[in-house]
């Protein structure tokens, strides 16, 4: 069976939970194929890029699919780019705030998804869930996830994605999404990837 190593955030800025975690937790333990290795990553510059390497260099997985909350948005946007920048309006959970400062010294100045992102979109409006392709991921904990991870794995045959998902409703905020259609759009997501 092939293996996907899927994750979720904790909580930040202030709110009680983060519905990336909530959805991954929900999602099924094996779909089209893969067996998923759920993982929670703290809304941590650096760290949560290193968990999730510590954790593919056990799992060795095909794929891996990161999940993170874009409060503001009212619809699921798969990520193209991951870009070398960090720069954030409110500190990380360790409480770290960076500003205009490079990932990596020497790295590229962006790395594209190496998941089909389009198809992905595509798939999840299919199931008449909300999905848009995102052309930026920001410059926060996300990025630096998406960027680092692209970086580590370019040239291997692990592929990378970011899942970007809306609040959802029981965090009272708008817009939201209700957590099963975010599930839902996942399981879309994941049943058109190879
Ligand atoms: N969203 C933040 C970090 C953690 C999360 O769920 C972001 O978009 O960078």
């Amino acid at each position: 069976m092939k293996r996907l190593l899927i994750t979720g955030f904790e909580p930040f800025g202030g709110e009680q939970i983060n519905p990336s975690w909530e959805a991954v937790c929900r999602l099924p333990s094996e779909i089209n194929g893969y067996s998923l290795t759920k993982l929670l990553l703290p809304v941590v510059f650096g760290e949560a890029a290193e968990t999730v390497i510590k954790a593919a260099a056990k799992i060795h997985p095909d794929v891996i699919l990161c999940i993170g909350q874009a409060g503001g948005r009212n619809a699921i946007t798969p990520e193209l780019v991951g870009i070398n920048l960090r720069h954030a309006d409110i500190p990380d959970n360790s409480g770290y705030q960076p500003k205009d400062e490079s990932i990596s010294m020497d790295g590229s100045a962006a790395y594209f998804s190496t998941l089909p992102v389009r198809r992905i979109s595509e798939a999840i409006s299919a199931m008449g869930v909300p999905s848009q392709v995102s052309y930026s991921a920001g410059a926060y904990v996300c990025n630096d996830l998406l960027y680092t991870l692209l970086s580590h794995f370019s040239g291997s045959n692990i592929r990378v994605g970011f899942i970007h998902i809306p609040y959802c409703t029981d965090q009272d905020k708008q817009p939201s999404m209700d957590i099963n259609s975010i599930v839902s759009g996942l399981i879309a997501a994941i049943e058109c990837i190879d």
